[in-house]
């Protein structure tokens, strides 16, 4: 399966990324993998996996879920994931000399369904540290600007620690319980509160676009659909040189320690196994 466009990533493109901390590619992702990854997407949620989280289900019925860690059990995911343009994307945009395949997450809500994602960061809640990572989100079906995700422009560069919003306390789930607020933290700010002191970007984005953001951008929303609009988001996380395994005493979501070490990955570890593999190098290192 191809791309639409022959250059992947622009230099402009990696100066966006360097600098904003996001950048959203158009067009990248050809059709073909598209409807392969809807036809995933139905499997998958006909059958979660036990990850599966529901987000929020409202008076009407309408709901916002959550699944991760699938690709190896659903075909469509898989061959996205080892074959797809996204590692040479992230790969060129993070500068790497090579990409390590990390997780997929699936975001789905029914048409109508207003739940947005509070702002949080993703990578102080892995179980790795680094700052060359690549989160890419991908939606499967036309959305509206009001109902993108949503990302503090430069934000991956603050240096202030946050407290983190604990999404266990929406899924009352104690698995993905999270308490960031039992050391140095700060408080999160309060950013929907306070919006226009943010400088926040989004886009109306077409199924073939994607927006790829460091994990430690300040990042939310995606809620707040038209009656007629539903959302389905692919999206997948990729690391790049600078990366370690980290466990994190506060806790971890997802939390992959268990499956790390039994693979025998260990805290400052590089990341690997055929459950984080390899899946581009750069090809002027590749002969080495
Ligand atoms: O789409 C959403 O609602 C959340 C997306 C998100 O937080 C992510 O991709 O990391």
């Amino acid at each position: 399966m191809s791309s639409v466009r022959s250059e992947l990533v622009s230099d402009d493109d990696i100066e966006t990324f360097s600098r904003d901390g996001v950048v959203c590619l158009q067009q990248v992702i050809g059709p073909e993998w598209i409807e392969s990854l809807r036809a995933g997407v139905a499997s998958n949620m006909a059958n979660p996996s036990p990850r599966a989280r529901l987000w929020n289900r409202d008076a009407q019925g309408r709901e916002s879920r959550y699944d991760s860690q699938v690709w190896q059990d659903i075909p469509e995911y898989r061959r996205f994931v080892l074959e797809g343009p996204m590692a040479e994307i992230t790969g060129r945009l993070m500068g790497s000399s090579a990409v390590n395949f990390f997780f997929d997450a699936i975001f789905t809500r029914t048409p109508g369904n207003q739940f947005r994602t509070p702002f949080h960061q993703d990578e102080p809640y892995w179980s790795v540290e680094g700052f060359d990572t690549c989160s890419s989100w991908m939606p499967l079906v036309s959305v509206e600007r009001c109902s993108a995700l949503e990302f503090v422009r430069g934000s991956h560069r603050w240096t202030e620690r946050y407290q983190q919003t604990n999404f266990g306390a929406m899924t009352g789930d104690e698995r993905d319980q999270v308490d960031f607020t039992s050391d140095d933290r700060v408080p999160f700010p309060d950013i929907e509160g306070d919006r226009d002191s943010f400088d926040i970007v989004s886009w109306d984005m077409e199924p073939g676009d994607v927006a790829i953001f460091n994990a430690r951008m300040i990042h939310g929303g995606s809620g707040n659909l038209a009656p007629d609009r539903d959302l389905q988001v692919f999206n997948t996380q990729w690391l790049g040189d600078d990366v370690r395994v980290r466990f994190r005493e506060e806790g971890m979501d997802p939390d992959h320690s268990q499956v790390m070490r039994s693979v025998g990955l260990a805290p400052g570890d590089r990341i690997g196994t055929d459950l984080y593999p390899q899946v581009w190098k750069r090809p002027e290192l590749a002969a080495h």
